[in-house]
């Protein structure tokens, strides 16, 4: 009988692309980072107004993930940042070898940060690592404040913890302590930043977070 290799499992195969993209971003010095939360909580809002407020600072590109349309690319190009959309046709989230894939379509020299925009979902783009240094987490006021507690490791993985659409706080019922104190306890370590992508407020300590962990990576 002949032998054929078996990959255990979906994870294994993602992982092993996963830790040969991370190991490309340390020999290039790039920041890797892997923006997830449910559809429409400001990603791409994010990450205008974070390519136009550094652009003078740092050289930095997107890869999108969404199932369809190429709206996001298109969004954060308009900053002048590189970037690629991948269409998932109905995946749910972005895997490792789509990320390599994509890189083929960036130029990497002198790259200081690489967003990864994945598909809108709280749940599956929490397994799949793409090499990043850093998971970053949106959570916004409109969705409640138990997420954390309810969807808890996508919050028990990320660094950072972005709580967008401050500006609704007057109009909805949602306890920021709470929600903070939630993800603290699936994550003793995690950066709690609320912001507005809309007024600004906010955004300028989420900078400083991206700067030292730029700095981090050199
Ligand atoms: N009020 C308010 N609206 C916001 C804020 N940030 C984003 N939005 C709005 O929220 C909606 C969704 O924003 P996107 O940036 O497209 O969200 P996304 O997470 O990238 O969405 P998907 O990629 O589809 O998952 C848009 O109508 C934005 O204008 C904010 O801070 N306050
Ligand atoms: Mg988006």
């Amino acid at each position: 009988m002949v032998e054929v290799p078996v990959v255990r499992n979906i994870l294994e195969a993602n992982d092993k692309v996963a830790g040969e993209l991370a190991e490309l971003y340390a020999e290039k010095k790039i920041l890797c980072l892997n923006l997830m939360s449910s559809p429409g909580s400001g990603k791409t809002s994010l990450l205008e107004k974070t390519l136009a407020d550094l652009k003078d600072e740092f050289n930095m590109a997107v890869i999108e993930g969404d199932l369809q349309t190429d709206n996001d690319a298109k969004r954060v190009a308009a900053t002048g940042a590189q970037a690629v959309q991948i269409n998932t046709e109905g995946g749910c989230h972005l895997n490792s070898s789509q990320v390599k894939e994509a890189l083929n379509h960036l130029n990497l020299e002198n790259l200081d940060i690489l967003f990864v925009e994945n598909v809108g979902n709280l749940v599956c783009p929490a397994e799949f690592a793409v090499g990043e240094d850093h998971k970053v987490t949106m959570l916004t006021v409109t969705e409640g404040d138990d997420k954390p507690e309810k969807y808890p490791l996508m919050f028990h993985i990320s660094s950072v913890m972005i709580l967008n659409k401050v500006d609704l706080l007057p109009y909805v019922d949602f306890d920021l302590d709470k929600a903070r104190a939630h993800a603290s306890k699936l994550n003793k370590d995690i950066e709690v930043f609320p912001v507005s992508c809309r007024t600004r407020e906010g955004l300028d300590d989420w900078y400083e977070w991206l700067r030292k962990a730029r700095a981090a990576k050199k």
